[in-house]
């Protein structure tokens, strides 16, 4: 877990609360992991990023690669009570996401880093579009998107919700509505949020900072205090 500033030479392991240093190579700049494991690589050193331990060397840094890989690609070593892409599903989940990252997951990024107003407002309309889609979809059968089990796509979907009023409302300029004015959405994320093995992948205080950290967004780099998390299951 880097720290969660994004500063001139991207992201560092240390000792801010909740992150991590890099007990295993030393380094202190994720982008030495990079020259590590090819020395010629110039491109951006982002995370996530899947490391061998053996080989020294990073495997993927692809978010959905990765997802995928830890549900099925570790044969003995995977967990398999839980299955996140199952074959049954898995044309669906496609779809889904087909549907959900260009519009939502990457609609974000879009709208806030927009540098037209044409485009942030077809990104917006984007966002807001596939939120008010999603809405009505949770509702039924749910808890999840696919029922009662989870799958990659539920997965997917909550890294961007929970992420909604506290960066993208703000930061990115998403402000038609917040998420808490979807109540079936609002519920579905608390739903998960009240997972145990997921609430402990979710760090507010890193969520905001990371994001308010971007300089060329935020020049000054202020973060807010809002909002309000009073209803979230947070214990
Ligand atoms: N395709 C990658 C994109 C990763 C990505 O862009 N990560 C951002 C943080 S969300 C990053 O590390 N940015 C560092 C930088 O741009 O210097 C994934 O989703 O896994």
């Amino acid at each position: 877990m880097v720290e969660p500033f994004l500063g001139e030479q991207g992201w560092r392991f240390g000792d801010y609360p909740g992150a991590d240093k890099d007990t295993l190579n030393g380094a202190t700049w994720l982008h030495e992991l990079y020259t590590r494991a090819a020395a010629d690589f110039t491109g951006r050193a982002t995370v996530p990023v899947l490391w061998d331990k053996q080989r020294n060397t990073i495997v993927n840094n692809e978010s959905a690669d990765i997802l995928r890989m830890f549900n099925d690609g570790f044969g003995a070593l995977a967990d398999t009570r839980v299955d996140l892409y199952p074959l049954r599903l898995r044309e669906q989940i496609d779809a889904l996401n087909r549907e959900i990252y260009p519009r939502l997951n990457n609609g974000v990024y879009r709208a806030g880093f927009a540098t037209t107003q044409s485009s942030y407002q077809e990104a917006v309309a984007d966002v807001f579009g596939m939120l008010d889609e999603l809405e009505s979809r949770v509702c039924a059968p749910g808890p999840l998107l696919f029922g009662e089990a989870i799958t990659e796509a539920d997965i997917r979907l909550f890294v961007t919700l929970v992420r909604f009023d506290l960066a993208y409302h703000g930061l990115f300029k998403c402000n038609v509505r917040m998420l808490r004015n979807y109540p079936a959405l609002t519920a579905y994320m608390h739903h998960l949020l009240a997972l145990p093995a997921i609430r402990q992948t979710v760090n507010v205080d890193h969520i905001k900072q990371g994001y308010y950290s971007i300089k060329s967004l935020n020049p000054n780099g202020i973060v807010p205090v809002g909002p309000d998390l009073a209803d979230w299951p947070l214990a």
